[in-house]
């Protein structure tokens, strides 16, 4: 039998200082984690851009929010990979956007979504269409925003053709953050993803399109980044075009101040009407992901919990709230709830402080893992496993070596879970999405799919529920040791 489990961070923490020293250590042992990164890695002002970003920031992701307007429809050019009656590539999965607004709109959309999710701290605008090209309602929407409500940040994200003509306004605006998508450096490559671009005044297609729009994409990074603007690179990863391609995008980048690259993998059908779509152009496999994400280590440092989300999206990445705002359901009147969100970001700074002196002694507890393991989590957030097997649709990936506990990514899986409920495919589904995984911790499980689980031998845990996921993984790790040593004892 193993030994009881016993929550890390319920052990008495004897000496504050040695915490403090964990502490700096910040939560990920990986150096090519770098969204992982905490303030012990980064200079103040840089720590306080991205600390309650959750995409610039992989910890930032368990408490706070995004959302997205889709307020700039038109474009500059054309993806192989877009069909802009769907939705953008660049930012989101396609799906129709549910409602395309104007500034005006937009803003008291923002409000109202201020109002009730004290989470929101960051305003994106990620297609469809380009933010940049079509300037003027992206300006607008983010100057009646910022109007309002001075703490939320904003964030655009581009094909970057245009983006050098507004790097002044960008910077007057404190927009802090631009992602702009960069899928090639070759421009042979690039002209196979996009066939053509509109550019002072004229269509031009080919390698000739490629290269112009190769070299505005990087002149406007090293613009932004000499103005302290926080660049994220997003690329699309096409098996058979850019897979081999992505390793000299990351040393481009790299080399021009990309503070993130964020790997994305091509979604592509034929109902989605693109040209990748209709000609039976394949996405990545997860593993074929990975390999493109591991060849670019130690390189750009790499964003690994991007959630591909809609451009119209609303909520902490991984959920999406955006049809609880639709313009329909805004109330007439919409009360401002500053004082929410400052209580909010308060409660996140302690709960902070907490999480990473627990994850510190996590670290040191995780030397008791022998060989590389994987854990999936159920969490609605927090860095908690807070959430019940059944209602979760996606699980986060944790490793744990000698080095210590990381995230390493997120595996989607539908819901269980159907009105209480189960339903044997997605059991299925899920079983082969954790392949590789020996435990799933979770809040709760119901002893059917507990049973499912571990004929697969994936073993589901339970008691640990709303304890940090680093000093639940910890606590599994000492208590396998101490189980191996008895028995070696008692051999
Ligand atoms: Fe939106 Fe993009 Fe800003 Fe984030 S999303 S504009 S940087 S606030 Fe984030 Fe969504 Fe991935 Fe984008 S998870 S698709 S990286
Ligand atoms: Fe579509 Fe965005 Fe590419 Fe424009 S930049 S074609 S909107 S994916």
């Amino acid at each position: 039998m193993s030994a009881p489990l016993i929550p890390i961070s319920g052990l008495a923490v004897s000496n504050r200082q040695e915490m403090g020293k964990n502490l700096a250590k910040g939560g990920c042992s990986s150096s090519s984690c770098g969204s992982s990164a905490g303030p012990a890695d980064m200079d103040p002002e840089t720590w306080a851009k991205v600390k309650d970003h959750p995409c610039y920031s992989e910890e930032a992701h368990h408490y706070f929010a995004r959302m997205h307007v889709a307020v700039s429809p038109a474009c500059n050019i054309q993806c192989n990979y877009c069909n802009r009656k769907y939705d953008c590539a660049n930012e989101s999965r396609p799906g129709v956007v549910s409602e395309r607004l104007t500034p005006e709109q937009a803003a008291r959309k923002v409000l109202a979504v201020a109002a009730e999710v004290p989470q929101l701290s960051v305003l994106g605008i990620a297609g469809p269409g380009d933010a940049a090209y079509d300037w003027r309602k992206t300006k607008a929407t983010f100057d009646l925003v910022s109007q309002r409500l001075p703490d939320i940040k904003l964030c655009l994200s581009s094909n970057g053709l245009a983006l050098p003509d507004h790097i002044d306004e960008i910077v007057a605006m404190n927009i802090d953050h631009v992602t702009i998508t960069i899928n090639a450096i070759d421009p042979e490559i690039g002209a196979q993803i996009v066939p053509w671009i509109f550019y002072e005044r004229k269509r031009r297609t080919g390698v000739e399109a490629a290269t112009i729009l190769r070299d505005r994409q990087l002149q406007a990074l090293e613009m932004l980044h000499e103005r302290g603007v926080l660049v994220k690179v997003n690329s699309v990863l096409i098996p058979g075009i850019n897979d081999d391609h992505l390793i000299e995008v990351n040393k481009a980048v790299k080399a021009r101040g990309a503070f993130l690259h964020n790997i994305m993998p091509l979604i592509s059908d034929p109902a989605h009407g693109t040209h990748f779509g209709l000609t039976g152009q394949r996405g990545p496999t997860a593993a074929e992901l990975k390999k493109v994400q591991d060849a670019c280590a130690g390189g750009a440092n790499l964003m690994r919990h991007c959630r591909q989300c809609r451009a119209d999206a609303v909520g902490l990445l991984g959920e999406d709230r955006g049809q609880d705002f639709t313009l329909d359901k805004l109330p007439e009147e919409i009360e401002d709830a500053p004082e929410a969100r400052e209580a909010y970001r308060a409660w996140v700074a302690e709960e902070r402080k907490d999480r990473q002196a627990a994850a510190g002694l996590a670290e040191q507890a995780a030397a008791a893992a022998e060989a590389p393991t994987l854990f999936a989590v159920c969490t609605r957030g927090s860095g908690r496993i807070n959430l019940h097997f059944g209602k979760a649709t996606e699980f986060q990936i944790y490793e744990a070596d000698a080095d210590g506990i990381r995230f390493v990514g997120h595996r989607r899986a539908d819901n269980y879970c159907l009105g209480g409920y189960g339903d044997a495919e997605r059991m299925d589904e899920i079983i082969k999405v954790l392949d590789d995984v020996p435990y799933v911790l979770c809040q709760m499980i119901g002893n059917g799919p507990r049973k499912r689980l571990a004929d697969a031998g994936i073993e589901a845990i339970d008691s640990l529920g709303e304890e940090y996921i680093e000093t639940a993984i910890a606590s599994i790790l000492q208590s396998r040791r101490a189980h191996r040593d008895q028995a070696a004892q008692g051999a």
